[in-house]
């Protein structure tokens, strides 16, 4: 059995307490780690230890900074097996898809922050007629908390923590208690390339108690988190009275809208992915699918044959394109969603059932589940169920699907399948949502804000936002008359 430790001050160290918790492969149901239930004394050691290391790394050349991040990035990039390994067993997800997706991301969060902060400016502004000029400062924070959760494990923990570094911070971080695994791996790799101890601190444990202990620390000067909406309320509650810098990004109920003039058949593979990549457990999967009347049910019939052909699998298997879903807890949540589903406006066309896997009997699998919907205002259509559901609704004009599309309380991203470039820009204008695809989904350019609009956060990570959440602005104005 692997034994999680903590990472405080440049060495793995056991919590101060003896409360352990059973990490789980969600592929077989066999428990195959534990770690460690740390608390606020935990935590307040994490702290000092990254307190100790502020004065001399936030003084730290951006050079030497750029240096070391882009070393993690190569030495992440050299254990592109081991971890996607890791990843694929700790999630459940397919290791086809860590090797392609979350690992390499984690490499190049490193690698493009170690470029980005040579890049970050900060600006001046003159008043000729008063003989003024203001610059203004971009200074690290202090010590900062970073939460992450267990969808994409080492790609989110990175997204937080290699800016918040970069920027001169030096980080207390959690990584989710259900997939605590590759964040371990990632302290040796930081010591291996020469991160000065202290600067970054792992805890492993509950969100309730670790994560608690981190938001509520009087000394922790900001909190980027990535998780549930209700879990971000919680948190913003917290901090918000103690002035913390917060960046939230949570939930979504993305909507995936398809007009009859697209390019169909790059649609129908985008839209399969769009829905089902990593069992449904992505932030940007577009969950709520309306198709414009004129295509709908062939739409209808082409996508379910598609959803139909995807392999449900072992995560170790290559051709696997469904792995397991994280835990039994929110397999069961997901399951809980379609029961409850109203007869009356939804019909499941295809999936809706948990599967058993040969070698995997005790997995949590479900297939892929397409439910046609008569009305955007059912629970299906209103709640993030985060899981390889999507829902199917047919639309009769422009004017209708941007009313349901923006009719949730969530606004993290949508998509939008047209050629015409009047409409494009009208939904680009219109959607309610922090990041808008046009004929595309998820191809990511590290340089842009990301985030989302009203319950899907506050605050966009990325490219300069992030920098400029991760450090205090000054000004400073000069009078040279
Ligand atoms: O996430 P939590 P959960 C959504 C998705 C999912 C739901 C709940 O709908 O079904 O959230 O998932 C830590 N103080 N997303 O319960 O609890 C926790 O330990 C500080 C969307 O697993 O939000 C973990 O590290 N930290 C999503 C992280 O927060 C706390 C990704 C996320 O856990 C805490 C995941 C507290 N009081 C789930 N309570 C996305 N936006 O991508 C928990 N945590």
């Amino acid at each position: 059995m692997i034994s999680i430790k903590n990472f405080i001050n440049g060495s793995y160290c056991e919590s101060l307490t003896k409360d352990w918790l059973e990490v789980i492969n969600p592929s077989n149901g066999e428990i195959y780690a534990k770690l460690p239930n740390s608390n606020t004394q935990d935590v307040h050691e994490a702290y000092l230890a990254a307190e100790k290391a502020f004065h001399s790394w936030s003084k730290t050349s951006v050079d030497q900074r750029s240096v070391i991040l882009a070393k993690i990035a190569e030495l992440i990039e050299d254990q592109m097996e081991i971890l996607a390994s890791a990843e694929s067993m700790d999630n459940g997800k397919p290791i086809s898809l860590a090797r392609a997706v979350d690992i390499p991301r984690a490499a190049y969060n490193f690698k493009f922050f170690s470029q980005a902060v040579t890049q970050f400016y900060s600006e001046s502004h003159e008043q000729i007629s008063d003989k003024t000029i203001n610059y203004t400062l971009r200074q690290p924070l202090g010590v900062v908390g970073c939460i992450s959760p267990w969808n994409l494990p080492l790609y989110l923990f990175t997204w937080k923590i290699a800016p918040a570094l970069a920027a001169g911070n030096c980080v207390v971080a959690k990584p989710s208690e259900v997939t605590p695994y590759t964040a371990f791996l990632l302290a040796d790799i930081c010591n291996k390339a020469g991160l000065p101890k202290g600067v970054l601190n792992i805890v492993h444990g509950l969100g309730k108690s670790t994560g608690q202990a981190i938001v509520e620390h009087p000394e922790i000067k900001a909190i980027s988190f990535t998780g549930g909406s209700e879990t971000g309320a919680h948190i913003a509650k917290t901090a918000a009275p103690m002035f913390k810098k917060l960046s939230l990004e949570l939930g979504g109920k993305n909507p995936n809208i398809i007009f009859a003039d697209c390019d169909y058949d790059k649609m129908l593979t985008t839209t399969v992915k769009s829905s089902f990549a990593n069992q449904g457990q992505i932030c940007l999967c577009g969950s709520r699918i309306f198709v414009e009347a004129d295509i709908y049910e062939k739409f209808k019939k082409d996508f379910i044959k598609k959803v139909s052909q995807l392999k449900i699998g072992l995560p170790s298997e290559k051709e696997t394109d469904i792995g397991a879903m994280v835990s039994k807890a929110h397999l069961d949540k997901v399951l809980g969603y379609i029961a409850a589903a109203n007869k009356s406006e939804a019909t499941v066309l295809c999936g809706g059932q948990k599967v058993s896997i040969k070698n995997g009997e005790k997995g949590f699998y479900l297939e892929p589940t397409v439910i046609e919907v008569s009305s955007n205002n059912c629970l299906l259509n209103q709640e993030e169920i985060f899981g390889p559901v999507v829902t199917l609704m047919p639309f009769k004009n422009a004017t209708e699907v941007l009313e349901i599309a923006n009719d949730v309380k969530y606004g993290l991203s949508a998509t939008v399948w047209t050629n015409n470039l009047k409409r494009s820009m009208y939904f680009s204008e219109h959607l309610e949502a922090g990041m808008i695809w046009i004929n595309t989904w998820m191809q990511r350019d590290l340089r842009t804000p990301f985030g989302g609009q009203k319950a899907s956060g506050i605050g966009r990570e990325g490219g300069f936002e992030v920098l400029r959440f991760f450090t205090e602005a000054k000004n400073i104005c000069i009078n040279y008359e």
